[in-house]
């Protein structure tokens, strides 16, 4: 009540009569008023001013946790004449680290994902430029590749509705009783090793029939005289052959030596020994034979057990044969002892014949040919640098240290050869000669598919070290992707790495989500998220379930462990 009187009382002035005669004492008089009203828009006109000439308060409030605020002060403070009262500004925050939960990574995958669901859903791959589906003839007519190699990665970011839909399709519709020719190596890295490690994850019982079903159907690809597997199968026939570019018939030392993990993981899950016999009788036959300096040419003859040409490279022919040796070692629980030493001499043997330096400093491998080196090196030979950080740990003879340097040196020359392109993607090759380094000179070597071999290596290097670096190299990676690779339909790879606007070649492999969107998100993982000591990967990044030690015989609890 107190309050309305005097609201009344300070009101009366503007709200008197106009009949002067009869006014109030508290009435005005018409220059008193103008006066008044001087006074009253001076006020007005002094807010205003304050409110256009004062510093912006706002934005300080906005922005009070970023660097730009700390420029906007300091601008703020020069433009005043003040610089001198304002306190010294503090410490400049660490730099904005990347995304460490990599949502990033995983709306990556979303887009990739949803785009080949929306053009492409039930064909082996997604052509994102054109927008349709796109089957490479690496699959006969067995479809959805994309759906299989992309199942632990939806797993593993959570992306639940996405993996009941694959789920629900490969229920209805994954079919292997076809009547084509398949390659033995790309079905059993992307379907099988894609079906376990569904399985592994999940514990879906559908998985683990579908893995032993089709790896039943690759059985055949063994009735050779050596029982080492041809590269080619007819599924309904279970005919067999080898690629007719290969050496004299010859079957693919990264083809037949890639089949190791999987089928001892199929033996263990369906009771049926044939599976392990087969992998291990590849040992057998590869242990009988001489070995030039060591090394394991890229040929050998199904036949008459007998290398073809003597051809090496830890790249494309060779590179996952050296991989699941190691893997086989750790995956046994470091029991597997004929597989460790396997490992270690071979890589002796690839540091004394192929390991060598540039002359500025880059530590790269080069290709063997009959005692002639090349001095190249593929996108593919990227791994190594992971694989031998995964393996430096067990080497023998004090070794450890000096692997993980040269695993160290090995990231950064391919790192290197991202960094001299234009586009920020690595080339499919790039060479040491004729006065380059790290950078390719041949028109056909200078694409790039959206292969993960290069972020593979931070990945492991990331976990093993916690050097920054490695995230800041991944995130470059992104960044590139985003900038090069992504298009509406998804993302392509590029033609040219050189080349500063990107040439689209219209293919989304599938194995750009089974390995470098993954390899991506654990990058900015945590350690414990799918930890070293108890998954294996395949060499499509498919995650092989757990250790010995680690094993239950409850799948489903397997899952859970991850989240633990
Ligand atoms: C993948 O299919 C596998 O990583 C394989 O071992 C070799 N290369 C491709 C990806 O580059």
């Amino acid at each position: 009540a107190i309050m309305r009187n005097w609201d009344v009382a300070t009101l009366l002035p503007f709200t008197a009569t106009p009949n002067r005669k009869s006014a109030s004492p508290t009435s005005f008089r018409l220059t008193e008023k103008f006066i008044l009203l001087l006074v009253f828009s001076a006020f007005i006109t002094l807010c205003f001013g304050a409110i256009f000439f004062l510093p912006d308060s706002s934005k300080l409030i906005n922005c009070a946790h970023t660097h730009t605020c700390l420029h906007l002060q300091q601008d703020m403070g020069a433009e005043s004449g003040c610089s001198n009262v304002i306190p010294p500004p503090p410490p400049p925050p660490p730099p904005p680290s990347p995304r460490r939960d990599c949502a990033g990574c995983a709306s990556m995958m979303k887009h990739a994902w949803g785009s080949y669901r929306r053009y492409a859903w039930g064909s082996n791959e997604l052509r994102p430029v054109s927008k349709q589906g796109h089957s490479s003839n690496l699959f006969g007519s067995i479809k959805g590749a994309t759906i299989v190699d992309a199942l632990d990665t939806l797993y593993i970011m959570e992306m639940f509705e996405e993996f009941d839909a694959a789920t629900d399709w490969i229920e209805k519709n994954l079919d292997f009783n076809v009547n084509a020719e398949v390659s033995v190596f790309e079905v059993n890295i992307r379907f099988v090793g894609g079906l376990l490690s569904a399985y592994y994850l999940s514990g879906k019982e559908v998985y683990r029939r579908k893995a032993v079903e089709l790896g039943e159907k690759l059985l055949p690809a063994f009735k050779t005289p050596t029982g080492i597997p041809w590269a080619l199968l007819n599924l309904k026939s279970g005919i067999g052959r080898n690629w007719p570019w290969a050496s004299g018939g010859s079957s693919i030392l990264a083809e037949y030596g890639t089949l190791h993990l999987e089928f001892m993981h199929l033996s263990k899950l369906s009771g049926n020994p044939d599976f392990a016999q087969k992998v291990m009788n590849i040992r057998k036959v590869l242990n009988r034979l001489d070995k030039p300096q060591g090394l394991y040419p890229n040929y050998l003859n199904p036949n008459s057990g007998q290398w073809g040409q003597h051809h090496v490279s830890v790249g494309g022919l060779g590179d996952s044969f050296y991989e699941y040796l190691l893997k086989a070692w750790l995956m046994s629980d470091k029991t597997d002892e004929e597989g460790k030493k396997m490992y270690y001499d071979a890589l002796q043997a690839i540091e004394t014949n192929l390991m060598r330096k540039s002359s500025s400093g880059l530590t790269y491998i080069a290709e063997w040919k009959g005692g002639l080196l090349e001095h190249k090196m593929g996108h593919l030979t990227c791994f190594a640098g992971g694989m031998i950080a995964l393996g430096a740990d067990g080497a023998p003879g004090d070794k450890t240290g000096h692997q993980m340097e040269q695993a160290a040196e090995i990231a950064r020359t391919c790192h290197e050869s991202y960094a001299r392109t234009a586009l920020k993607l690595g080339p499919e090759a790039f060479r040491f000669d004729g006065g380059v380094e790290a950078i390719a000179t041949r028109q056909n070597e200078k694409y790039f598919i959206l292969r993960p071999e290069v972020i593979e290596t931070y990945m492991y290097m990331w976990r093993f070290t916690h050097d920054p670096k490695y995230r800041e190299w991944g995130w470059e990676a992104v960044q590139a992707l985003e900038q090069h690779c992504k298009v509406e339909g998804g993302y392509s790879g590029v033609r040219d790495v050189y080349a500063s606007t990107p040439n689209h070649d219209d293919v989304q492999q599938s194995f750009y989500l089974a390995e470098t969107l993954k390899y991506l998100y654990l990058l900015f993982s945590d350690d414990d998220h799918l930890p070293f000591d108890h998954w294996v990967f395949n060499t499509e990044a498919h995650p092989l379930g757990p250790k010995t030690s680690a094993r239950t015989s409850d799948p489903v609890c397997l899952s859970l462990q991850l989240s633990v």
